[in-house]
């Protein structure tokens, strides 16, 4: 259990009683009303298995209305309740820690309208980013967020979380994309921010405080997403390079050479490469390096990108830093790369159990912590790998071990923050602060930034009824 494992305290809220269940039974139907302990379990336990939950009750409205009349009812009564979307999230957010009632978004899953001329899509929030990428493909856009989770998160998970993932080096992150919200205050309140505008300066930008926010500040209920235009070319180079130096090198050297169709530039270590090769067996088109790079171009010619793209390998293997690679546009081969890139989060947990660490770091830095923690966890870990977004300074250090213990985590917690802290990185780039890391913000953000997020807390849930135990460290 999250609560014992981690030492934390139940805050004094109500908890829920067979009254309680009655009045969500009238709002909601039978079947949108989880009590069962074997139905609810798996709403209580993260992906990763980090985390552990005790709620009783899980809620799956059909209608923001219902969202409303919920949460009205959760705070005049002080019941907290924990929003739930793909249950993808990578830091504990996305689970209850005590008795919590988990708000599931999974029935709010319907598409309301695409414009096919300005890409934006209007859905509700339950809607899995999968389905949505293949909806507007019908249309020529692409959705401007691409993850490994894409097959079960959700957009309102994706907004909640402000995901970042494989595009973002092209697309940028979602307080770009997202032209609107529409969300429900801890009191039930309906915010309608769902605007398909590009520009709309009428006084503050709410829409920002939900991104991001991991369910702190309201539940967002339906998005207005800008899609841009699905490129007619699609190019995937996979490459071996001898050292980190090389990496950083290929990078600038793809920068200048591929230019407006760079779409993604990524970099993943030999430990977490081979530990997808070895734990889920799946096959490396390309022989051993120490260190791969995927680079993905996004175009509108397919012999000119490809051209582009294998011109890039043939220097860069006269000049040495490329060892070896192959280059294809291919669907089925791309998506062998794809898959084993995307599939290294999964890969470690087949070792026992995984210690994530999702930060970002000055480039000239970015790997200088693997080599340190492997030195630092010898004898204790099974492995310990780097892998990441490199054209966004976002490394991803996952740390394997047999089975959890409290020595394995104080030997790596604080050590790995204070070290990012002295780097002037972020402790958390992408997946957010969740449950795992509020007494670490510290190290990100200053007194008085944080001050600020609990005056934000206080004004939009004076209750605390929303997402409690995340995101902001206890005063
Ligand atoms: P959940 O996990 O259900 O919830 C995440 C947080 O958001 C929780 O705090 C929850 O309370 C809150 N929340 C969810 N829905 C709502 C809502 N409608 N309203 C208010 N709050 C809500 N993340 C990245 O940034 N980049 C990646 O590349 C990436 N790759 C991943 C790959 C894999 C294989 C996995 C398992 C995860 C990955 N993640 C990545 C992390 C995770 O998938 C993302 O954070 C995702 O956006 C979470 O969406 P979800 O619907 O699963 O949300
Ligand atoms: C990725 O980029 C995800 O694959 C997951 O953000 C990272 O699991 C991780 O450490
Ligand atoms: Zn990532």
């Amino acid at each position: 259990l999250s609560a014992t494992k981690y030492n934390v305290k139940r805050k004094e809220f109500g908890s829920v009683q067979a009254d309680d269940v009655n009045f969500f039974k009238s709002v909601l139907s039978e079947e949108q009303v989880l009590t069962e302990e074997s139905d609810v379990l798996p709403f209580n336990i993260d992906w990763i298995k980090n985390c552990r939950g005790q709620s009783k009750v899980v809620l799956k409205p059909k209608s923001t209305k219902q969202v409303s009349e919920i949460l009205a009812y959760c705070n005049k009564r002080q019941l907290a309740v924990c929003p739930q979307g793909g249950n993808t999230g990578l830091v504990g957010g996305s689970v209850p820690v005590f008795d919590e009632i988990v708000l599931s978004l999974s029935l709010m899953n319907k598409i309301i309208s695409l414009d096919e001329i300005s890409g934006a899509l209007v859905c509700e929030a339950g809607c899995i980013l999968e389905t949505l990428d293949n909806y507007v493909k019908e249309q020529n856009l692409i959705m401007p967020l691409d993850l490994g989770a894409k097959g079960s998160c959700h957009i309102g998970g994706n907004v909640s979380t402000n995901a970042g993932g494989l595009r973002l080096l092209r697309y940028g992150n979602l307080h770009g994309s997202l032209m609107g919200v529409e969300a429900v205050k801890a009191d039930g309140t309906v915010v309608d921010c769902i605007r398909t505008l590009k520009k709309d300066n009428t006084g503050y930008h709410l829409k920002h405080l939900f991104i991001g926010s991991e369910g702190t500040l309201g539940i967002v209920t339906k998005v207005a997403v800008h899609c841009p235009v699905l490129p007619k070319a699609v190019t995937l180079g996979f490459f071996g390079v001898k050292d980190f130096d090389s990496v950083l090198k290929l990078y600038k050297s793809a920068k200048a050479s591929l230019g407006e169709i760079l779409s993604a530039f990524e970099m993943a270590d030999n430990d977490s490469i081979s530990s997808t090769v070895q734990n889920l067996k799946l096959p490396n088109p390309i022989a051993d390096f120490p260190f791969y790079v995927l680079v993905e171009t996004h175009g509108s010619d397919e012999t000119h990108d490809a051209e582009k793209l294998s011109r890039f390998l043939e220097r860069e293997m006269s000049s040495g830093l490329i060892i070896d690679g192959t280059v294809t546009s291919e669907p089925a081969k791309m998506q062998t790369i794809w898959n084993l890139r995307e599939s290294i989060a999964g890969a470690g947990l087949l070792d026992g159990y995984v210690y994530k660490y999702d930060v970002s770091i000055p480039a000239a830095r970015y790997y200088d912590l693997v080599p340190v923690l492997r030195q630092r966890m010898a004898g204790k870990a099974v492995k310990v790998y780097g892998y990441g977004h490199v054209g966004d300074g976002n490394i991803h250090i996952n740390v394997t071990v047999p089975e959890y213990s409290k020595e394995a985590t104080d030997m790596l917690e604080p050590f790995i923050f204070e070290e990012v802290s002295k780097l002037k990185g972020s402790i958390s780039a992408e997946h957010g602060v969740g449950f795992r890391k509020p007494h670490f913000i510290h190290y990100s953000k200053d007194e008085g930034a944080i001050s600020l997020m609990r005056e934000l807390k206080q004004l939009m849930d004076p209750n605390g009824i929303l997402n409690p135990y995340k995101v902001l460290p206890d005063p």
